[in-house]
């Protein structure tokens, strides 16, 4: 774990005005925080009933405090930096140093309890979506508490009740602070640690960003049209791969706090959605998929058996979904001649290039300047070239013989001889066609013309 424990960490708060002292920080949990966007290895459970831990997919598990029985857990909602892919990093909120905050893994019938302090420049709450909690821990400002104030600390206290995967988000100026990167993921264990096993567990949530190119912070009155697709506030290739032993069974859990619903679509394997916000699916009620859709607030927790060995793809299929900033405003140029054109813009601007003609491919191998902190529209590098994604995109990479708990990219799957698709070289046959309309027989048609009933 890369994480630090940084009690009295004020230099380069950037709410000077929200100090709360010393004597009172006391009596909290530290304050433990990361400034690394890597995927963490799992948080075993030092105190505290036993629980298969989750891998957070470029995030982490929060460590607690036990303390007369009840987990106490810290989140501070604080401005963050994080990197988005290598090249590009956001100034977002979130708490404990990134966004999302940390994974809060607890069991089911844990009482806990959080302190939520709130370094931002203006109020607060959480919420702890999809719990059923007391009303007056719901996080709903205004309607069941009091926002939390700039410097204010309030603390949350409820019985972990139903085993399941939710999400916390503030409850106040939420369209601003969720457009800023305030969330995080909430998993309850089940009591028997055999009830659902799996090998592998991972979690992330959907969210998305809009940032212009050569800008840093996210636009919070944008609606739909967003330009950065994350998962866990990653852009492909900013995402780390999703490892698994042949024969795994895996989970990957989904939370969708964007703004539009996202069809996951994985490779090679079938998966059955096995929970989703209300609880688990039994048995009999599941179905196979490749794709299921994951709509705006929802979760679903999806399930298989790793038996494909291979680097798998694994996406959102909104293709606009897998891409990143630049290029959400390129005409359509495919099959136009831009000679003419070209020429005469060249006169006015030496260095212009046209683009698309064939396809937009060329983007990813384009060596073409960007402006400061954004990312090219498709990137990714795979072992036979450009692989044209970005935005909401990983690989699932199921490899023989990887030990249990390891979790590190194994690296480009090594194809065996005559398994890999291969360019054919031989004579080709004259096509197959349908004949053209002219050659066919002429049909008589008969119209009528439409009269009366304007405006239908
Ligand atoms: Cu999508």
């Amino acid at each position: 774990m890369a994480t630090r424990r940084d009690f009295f960490k004020w230099a380069g708060a950037a709410v000077a005005a929200s100090s709360v002292s010393k004597v009172a920080m006391a009596a909290l949990p530290d304050i433990i925080t990361t400034d690394k966007a890597d995927t963490h290895a799992p948080l075993s459970p030092a105190t505290g009933r036993p629980y298969n831990p989750v891998v957070t997919l470029n995030g982490w598990s929060l460590p607690w405090r036990m303390k007369n029985g009840v987990k106490e857990f810290h989140l501070v909602a604080e401005p963050v930096v994080r990197e988005i892919a290598p090249g590009m990093k956001a100034h977002l909120w979130g708490y404990n140093g990134q966004s999302p905050g940390p994974t809060i893994e607890v069991v089911e019938g844990d009482r806990v309890r959080i302190f939520v302090t709130n370094r931002l420049p203006e109020k607060t709450t959480i919420h702890w979506h999809g719990q059923p909690v007391p009303n007056g821990m719901d996080g709903v400002a205004g309607l069941t508490q009091p926002a939390i104030m700039p410097g204010k600390t309030y603390v949350y206290e409820f019985e972990a009740k139903r085993p399941g995967t939710f999400m916390y988000h503030p409850h106040a100026d939420e369209m601003t602070q969720m457009a800023m990167g305030m969330m995080g993921s909430w998993i309850t264990h089940p009591k028997n640690p055999k009830f659902m096993a799996v090998d592998r567990d991972y979690i992330f949530l959907l969210n998305s960003y809009d940032i212009d190119p050569g800008s840093y912070t996210p636009r919070v009155n944008t609606m739909l049209e967003f330009n950065l697709w994350t998962w866990n506030s990653r852009a492909f290739p900013g995402i780390s791969p999703i490892v698994a032993g042949l024969g795994d069974r895996v989970r990957i859990r989904i939370g969708n706090l964007t703004m539009t619903n996202h069809p996951m679509h994985l490779h090679g394997h079938e998966f059955t959605v096995t929970g989703t916000d209300g609880g688990w699916v039994p048995a009999t009620a599941r179905w196979p998929e490749v794709t299921t859709d994951i709509g705006v607030g929802q979760m679903r927790a999806i399930e298989f058996v790793a038996n494909a060995p291979g680097d798998w793809a694994f996406h959102c299929h909104k293709s606009h979904h897998t891409m990143n900033a630049m290029g959400h405003q390129v005409p359509t140029m495919i099959g136009v001649n831009q000679q003419q054109a070209m020429d005469k813009i060249t006169n006015l601007l030496p260095d212009y290039m046209a683009m698309g003609e064939t396809g937009m491919a060329g983007m990813s191998e384009m060596e073409m300047p960007l402006p400061e902190n954004t990312l090219p529209m498709m990137t990714g590098q795979g072992q036979f070239g450009a692989i044209d994604m970005g935005g909401m995109f990983t690989t699932v990479k199921v490899r023989k013989g990887l030990a249990k708990g390891d979790y590190r990219d194994p690296g480009n799957y090594q194809f065996p001889s005559a398994t890999l698709a291969y360019e054919f070289t031989g004579a080709l046959p004259e096509a197959t066609r349908p004949k053209a309309q002219d050659e066919l027989p002429g049909i008589e048609l008969d119209v009528r013309k439409p009269s009366g009933h304007s405006g239908h």
